[in-house]
This record gives C-alpha cells, sequence and structure tokens, in this order.
C-alpha cells in the first residue's frame, strides 16, 4: 500500500470520527483545509454534504470504477427524466439533424474550440454498458458510446487551475463535476444509446454519462462545456441547478 493511500485512509477515518465526537461542524472544517468543500456546502445540506463528499472523494481518489455490464442485462424499457426542449434553437437543430449543431468548450483551457457531431463521432470511441438510477427511485441498464471527457480535455489543454468542469444543456438542467470526476474513466460525452443515434427526449445530440453518480448528473442536450476554477459565480453559486430543488450538488452512489 502506497503511502498515499495510507494517508487517504486516515484522513477518512478520521474525518468520520471527528463528526462522531465533534459534530459536522469541525469535519468540516478539516475538508475544508484538504479543500474538499461542495460547492453547495452552505445549503441545507450544510457540513453533513461536506462529509460525504469530502469521505467519498478521500476513498476514491485511486478512480475506482462503477459496475459494467453484459449486453444480456440490458434494460427492455428506458424510462425518460426531463422530455427534450421543446423550444428553439433545440428544436431547429433537431429538425437540421444537428447538422449546425456545435459543442462549445471553453473557460481554462489552452485552445477554446468547437466541435460539430461528425468531429466529435471521429474521435476514439468508448462503448460502455451501466446502470443510471434517478433520484425519484426508477433505474436502467443501458449500452452507451460517445468519446471519454478526458480526451476532449487533452485536446482543448485544460488548465492545472481549473477545478470544475460546468455542463451547459439546452434547457434548465446545467451540471458541473469536480476535475477527478470530469477525468475518470468512465465519465464521456455520449451520442449512441443501445446502438442506435442518441434519441431526442434522452439528450441528443450528446450527453454527459456520468456512471458514479445520480442520473441528474448525467446532462442531457449539452451545447458548452466551461472549465473554471470555482463554482463561486456560475449561476447560483451552489455548482448545479440540483440544489434549488432540494438535490445535493454531489450525488455519488
Ligand atoms: N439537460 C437535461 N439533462 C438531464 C435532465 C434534464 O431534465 N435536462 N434530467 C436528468 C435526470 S433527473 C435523469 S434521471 C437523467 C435521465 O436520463 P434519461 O431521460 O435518458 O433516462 O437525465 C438527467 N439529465
Ligand atoms: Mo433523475
Amino acid at each position: 500500500m502506497s503511502g498515499n493511500v495510507s494517508r487517504r485512509k486516515l484522513l477518512t477515518t478520521g474525518l468520520t470520527a471527528v463528526a462522531g465526537v465533534t459534530g459536522l461542524g469541525v469535519a468540516a472544517k478539516i475538508a475544508d483545509h484538504y479543500g474538499l468543500i461542495p460547492p453547495d456546502w452552505g445549503g441545507i445540506w450544510g457540513p453533513g454534504e461536506t462529509l460525504t463528499y469530502a469521505t467519498q472523494r478521500l476513498l476514491m481518489a485511486s478512480g475506482s470504477l462503477a459496475r459494467e455490464f453484459n449486453r444480456s442485462e440490458v434494460s427492455k424499457v428506458v424510462p425518460v427524466s426531463g422530455p427534450q426542449p421543446k423550444t428553439d434553437p433545440y428544436q431547429r437543430l433537431l429538425a437540421g439533424g444537428f447538422a449546425d449543431w456545435r459543442l462549445t468548450v471553453n473557460g481554462l483551457v489552452a485552445r477554446p474550440s468547437t466541435f460539430s457531431l461528425d468531429e466529435i463521432k471521429r474521435m476514439p470511441a468508448k462503448t460502455q454498458i451501466t446502470h443510471q438510477a434517478c433520484e425519484e427511485g426508477w433505474s436502467f441498464i443501458a449500452e452507451w458510446t460517445g468519446v471519454p471527457l478526458s480526451y476532449v480535455m487533452n485536446l482543448v489543454g485544460v488548465s492545472e487551475k481549473a477545478k470544475f468542469v460546468v455542463f451547459y444543456p439546452f434547457d434548465e438542467s446545467w451540471d458541473s463535476l469536480d476535475l477527478p470526476d470530469a477525468y475518470h474513466a468512465q465519465t464521456f460525452l455520449a451520442y449512441n444509446l443501445n446502438g442506435q443515434d442518441l434519441p431526442a427526449d434522452h439528450g441528443a445530440p450528446l450527453r454527459v454519462r456520468v456512471a458514479r453518480q445520480l442520473g441528474y448528473k448525467s446532462v442531457k442536450y449539452l451545447q458548452k462545456i466551461t472549465f473554471v476554477d470555482s463554482m463561486k459565480h456560475v449561476g447560483d453559486g451552489r455548482g448545479s441547478a440540483a440544489p434549488a430543488s432540494g438535490y445535493s450538488w454531489y450525488a455519488g452512489i
């Protein structure tokens, strides 16, 4: 076991113990010292949310993987949560087969870029069969194909100052991930579901898939990806549209 791993174990055990003995506030202070405060820490979740996130980050820092399944385990029904935006410009792009759609990638990157769907489909593809769980209680297993987010990150040259990646869709459900989850091997941008072009209701032309968090982190109808060093000045400052509806920014499973 490397020194790093045992240090993490120690930290995690320490955080949990401190929380038990002296209350969550002190644990939150320790988490802050290690840069492990989630953007929505001040919300209804408060120090408890911080502890969950910090503990997860320390345990998961080695990049542990979500379970992957076989084709025979793929669900017959794929439910929809948050159907396609009915408004322009989304409907216009959909009618044109997304020929005019572009993904903008900007913020703390060396080479701000836009990509067409064809350009994204020419990038090295990754296929994965994983479980997607909605916070409302239902879930399904599906096969997704797309490009690893880390590949796009290396293309545009993400700055060392970047701490979060923000996903802007055509609707209101924007969200963000920290950099460990952004670089994670199972985080990718999917354009294909169960062997077909991504259906409109499932996020066409491109959506996020992040297998280690609840469904709402897998942002559909992507339009723009921005790298930032803080979430303070993005939206309401809580890292995601989710906290305003009572859900936490970090939704690790
Ligand atoms: N842009 C956008 N992304 C979204 C949503 C949404 O309403 N808009 N819903 C989220 C929720 S709550 C879940 S559970 C999953 C559902 O994905 P699915 O509709 O493909 O099953 O997408 C997530 N991504
Ligand atoms: Mo969901």
